[in-house]
């Protein structure tokens, strides 16, 4: 009745939408296991021949269901929240392994799990309005959903510092942003109507539909970044001090008011993923985000910027990056 996930099939498309509007569509429990029993079912039905996700209302997903996930380690059910990510992160791998199309159709937010279910797919078609950010460190937690290896192996700038820099900022990246770097495939000027279109038409009506791309902010720090955005945060931070002081500025304003320990822990992922691929990024992610769950930057995040919504985080003094390259699976 009121599924958070509704499923169906048109002509031989699988659709997925996104049906919790009120809470941006960001991904609980239910959504995660609706999703996947979808995409398991689908799979190997000849009928089906790709699928879309697309989501009710203005925004596509603002993320996982954080809220939640904090609830579950403040009240001692840390390994609950454990196999809620699991299962999250099983099914970002599931998507870009998918054998048929996967298309996500975004408008508005795209943020952190909503990340993890569009950019993991064949198509990600964006509208002018739309933006993609993870801003996971301002909550406590680290670039996950298998973001911290895609954002390393963009189709159009692929970039271990581009990856880390968006990784460590939340900088929100434009359609035109998302199109420079490959994130998205296409823009276009309104989703209405375009599922029915694409299955009824095939992926061929977003050629027709697609606007050209506009100029990327972010494209004009591709440069600035390289070099600068490699290793630990301590020098990370160190090196931006001699930076050029646009790339300083901004880094400054959008890790204001991150969790040290977040940007230490996140940074050490970057580092670690950059010569892993997806599954065994996930596998990184899953590792780390068990000890961040667990620390109080999460609690205290989380109660900062969603619950109370006051932005007053008092975050704790970051640890040695050692803290938790420890539990990270490193090659090379
Ligand atoms: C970091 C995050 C999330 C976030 C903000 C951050 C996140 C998330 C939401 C969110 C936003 C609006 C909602 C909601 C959740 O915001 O994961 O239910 O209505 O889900 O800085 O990781």
């Amino acid at each position: 009745m009121n599924q958070p996930v509704k499923t169906s099939v048109l002509h031989h498309t699988g659709v997925i939408t996104l049906d919790r509007p009120k809470a941006l569509n960001s991904l609980n429990h239910e959504m995660v296991r609706l999703i996947a029993a979808a995409l398991d079912e689908w799979r190997d039905d000849a009928a089906v021949e790709q699928v879309i996700i697309h989501s009710s209302g203005k925004h596509f997903c603002a993320g996982g269901d954080v809220r939640a996930a904090r609830d579950g380690v403040v009240e001692g059910r840390a390994e609950e929240v454990d196999a809620y990510f699991a299962e999250e992160y099983a099914m970002n791998l599931d998507i870009s392994t998918y054998p048929k199309p996967y298309t996500a159709l975004a408008s508005g937010v795209i943020m952190g799990g909503g990340l993890g279910v569009s950019a993991h797919g064949s198509h990600l078609v964006v509208t002018e309005d739309a933006f993609a950010s993870m801003p996971e460190m301002s909550i406590g937690f680290i670039t996950d959903v298998g973001m911290s290896h895609r954002l390393q192996n963009l189709p159009k700038h692929p970039s271990a510092a581009l990856g880390t820099f968006l990784a460590l900022t939340g900088y929100r990246l434009s359609a035109d942003d998302m199109l420079a770097t490959g994130l998205a495939t296409h823009k276009v000027a309104s989703l209405d109507g375009l599922v029915e279109r694409i299955a009824a038409e095939g992926l061929g009506v977003l050629d027709e539909v697609a606007l050209e791309a506009g100029e990327s902010e972010l494209a004009g720090f591709f440069d600035a970044v390289e070099g600068v955005f490699v290793g630990s945060w301590p020098e990370i931070s160190q090196r931006l001090d001699s930076a050029p002081p646009e790339l300083a500025q901004l880094v400054e304003k959008l890790t204001a008011q991150a969790s040290p320990s977040a940007l230490v822990a996140s940074s050490e992922l970057m580092v670690a993923n950059s010569s892993l691929d997806l599954a065994q990024s996930l596998e990184n992610e899953r590792a780390l985000g068990a000890v961040m769950s667990r620390e109080p930057d999460f609690a205290e995040g989380v109660r900062a910027v969603l619950i109370d919504k006051t932005n007053d985080a008092n975050f704790a003094a970051a640890p040695e990056p050692e803290h938790y390259r420890r539990v990270l699976r490193h090659v090379g």
